[in-house]
């Protein structure tokens, strides 16, 4: 399956000047299946600059594949030529050393499609032998194994034309950095209006000027920023999201895999640079509602830095550039701006003839589980798919299967979702382990097999309630 077709198709004015277009796949995915996987992403052998980059999905014949069928959930591409910016090593998708990622992670986008668009006159270096990759997630929407490609574009800048290119730097900030799956989930126990911030700081390798980023959030979020915490916690960039209209496919596609994320991001673009002295912390903050449960959600925002050497360094808290520019800005494109719409994300099963319902739980009797008690976690189901435990009480979960599964809150009293986890190699199950401390209805998936694998906690009682 790897890399069975692409193609390269130089178009534009100018011969210094291209517009590429590759293809790789195609990606099977199973029928209302999840599948994330890694594959080479094809470029043209050209030395230049990239300075322009989208993807996104089609049929064989070209014609874009719609969400109804498939959902490309978010794409990495990665320089396997460099090393990344901010991380040296990485966990794979199933949260085990993995050193296949740590390359340099260069252009991202996920359901809202974003955009790689740096200043006139900046680039991202491409050299020749390069290899790219990428790192995909895919959501089959329809109960038959379907497949389509992943169509990428990329403009650049070679020959003379690339002779006044200013080489810029990937910097991928995450506030769950160096995961192939980087999620974390958002309690949601905080009334209407109340915010979760999680933050993580970096600092650049050497000075320089950011001069252009943009961010990716799931379903909940209110925005990601970015402020200097050593010159007054000023911010200096932000990314927020457009939500689709109730009409749009997002919310309306069946069945729902995930609470929808954004139709668009806003980014941020300045010929002059955002000036960062050697060593300044430079802070990404991820906001999401806390009134209602977000489970899997990303806080991530990629920046390009010109790097200067130290004698044109920019002092510590230089003033900030007057042409900072905003682009896809709320407001500005079809959509619901003014924060994230309340969501919740049912339980879904599958009926007789294999189409997606919603289900209220998963079938069969509840059993009284007690505190310290197991689940077990096969491949495609939980040996106890409905469970009683007393307020207080600690359930684990043992993952036995040969395939990754999770086990992830769709929605209840508290967010909450463990990694993607299997059996050692040695037979020994890992597990994951939660103390229920609040009374309710925990209606929970495997994030990989949605309908395959659901399962409910029912909290009763009037046990421990520490939290
Ligand atoms: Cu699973």
């Amino acid at each position: 399956m790897l890399a069975a077709g692409w193609m390269a198709m130089p178009s534009g004015a100018s011969a210094e000047v291209n517009t590429y277009t590759e293809r790789v796949g195609p990606v099977t995915v199973g029928g209302y299946e999840v599948k994330q996987s890694v594959l080479p992403a094809p470029h043209a052998p050209v030395d230049g600059f990239v300075t322009n980059m989208e993807v996104d999905v089609v049929n064989a014949d070209g014609t874009p594949v719609p969400i109804q069928r498939l959902m490309l959930h978010h794409i990495v591409f990665a320089n396997t030529s460099r090393q990344d910016a901010t991380c040296d090593s990485f966990l794979g998708f199933d949260e085990r050393p993995n050193d296949l990622y740590s390359s340099e992670r260069f252009y991202a986008a996920g359901e809202e499609r974003a955009k790689m668009a740096l200043p006139a006159g900046y680039g991202y270096k491409l050299n020749a032998d390069d290899f790219w990759g990428t790192l995909y997630m895919f959501m089959n929407h329809r109960p038959t194994t379907d497949r389509a490609y992943i169509q990428y574009k990329y403009r650049v800048v070679s020959g003379a034309d690339a002779d006044g290119m200013k080489r810029v730097e990937p910097y991928w900030f995450d506030v769950e950095n160096c995961r192939a799956d980087p999620i974390y989930s958002v309690k949601g126990t905080k009334g209407k209006g109340s915010t979760d911030v999680e933050s993580a700081d970096f600092r650049l390798q050497k000075p320089g000027y950011i001069v252009g980023g943009g961010g990716h959030v799931h379903g909940g979020a209110r925005e990601l920023n970015l402020t200097q915490p050593d010159c007054g916690d000023r911010e200096i960039g932000e990314s927020l999201p457009t939500w689709g209209n109730p009409d749009h496919p997002f919310y309306n596609v069946k069945p729902v895999l995930h609470e929808p994320g954004p139709i668009a991001m806003s980014g941020f673009q300045t010929q002059a640079g955002i000036p960062v002295a050697a060593g300044e912390r430079v802070r990404l903050n991820s906001q999401y509602d806390n009134s209602l449960p977000h489970t899997r959600v990303m806080g991530i925002m990629v920046v390009y830095v010109d790097h200067v050497n130290q004698a044109n360094a920019p002092d510590p808290c230089e003033p900030l550039p007057g042409d900072r520019k905003k682009l896809l800005e709320p407001g500005t494109i079809p959509g619901r701006t003014g924060g994230p719409v309340p969501y919740k994300v049912p339980l879904t099963g599958l009926d007789e003839n294999g189409e997606a319902v919603r289900i209220k739980k998963p079938p069969g009797k509840a059993k009284r589980l007690k505190s310290g008690g197991t689940i077990e976690v096969g491949d495609r189901f939980f040996d106890r798919p409905n469970v009683r435990v007393n307020r207080g009480g600690k359930v684990t979960w043992e993952f036995e299967g040969q395939e990754l599964h999770n086990v992830t809150l769709a929605n209840g009293p508290i967010g909450f979702a463990s990694p993607n986890l299997d059996v050692e190699p040695d037979g020994e199950p890992r597990t994951f382990q939660r103390r229920f401390t609040r009374n309710g209805k925990y209606k929970i998936f495997c994030a990989l097999h949605p309908v395959q694998m659901t399962e409910r906690i029912v909290v009763e009682g009037k046990g421990k309630r520490k939290r």
